[in-house]
């Protein structure tokens, strides 16, 4: 069965708690519930988060060997972190980047996005709902 990766980086442990007008009420155990039903026996989702940018580039190159596709919430990496796009660049799956909130909507510094220049498609503004809709994608792009 393929596996999905969704790789969340720093701040996003306090989903949930965390600016709540923001990003929400819901947690990240939430998020995870919302994948395992977006990939319905299709696939198996694998939730990970790290505060630390050189975890979430290790777990980038273990999906090169173990999983199919990624979303990622880069959270404040995706503003800043060339190492990522690099990293991402090795995986040769789809890549669907989220955001929580709607970063175009937000301060200057957030319109800006590395990873956007790898990722397949990019949702921002739906809430938690974003990482269900990315996980969909994914199986239908595995699918086509
Ligand atoms: C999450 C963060 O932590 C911010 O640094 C990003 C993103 C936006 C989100 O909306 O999920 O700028």
């Amino acid at each position: 069965m393929n596996q999905i990766y969704i790789l969340n980086g720093p701040n996003l442990n306090l989903l949930g708690k965390r600016e709540p007008d923001i990003y929400g009420t819901a947690t990240l155990d939430d998020v995870e519930a919302l994948c395992n039903d977006a990939c319905a026996g299709r696939a198996s989702c694998t939730l990970l988060q790290s505060n630390h940018e050189g975890q979430l580039i290790d777990w980038i190159h273990q999906a090169t060997e173990q999983a199919a596709g990624i979303v990622i919430n880069p959270a404040a990496f995706t503003h800043t972190s060339v190492a990522l796009l690099d990293a991402l660049n090795t995986f040769d799956g789809p890549v669907i980047e989220v955001h929580i909130s709607q970063v175009h909507k937000r301060e200057e510094f957030r319109h800006i996005s590395y990873v956007s220049k790898r990722a397949d498609a990019v949702i921002a503004g739906m809430g938690v709902a974003g990482y269900a809709a990315a996980t969909r994608h994914i199986l239908s792009l595995l699918d086509a």
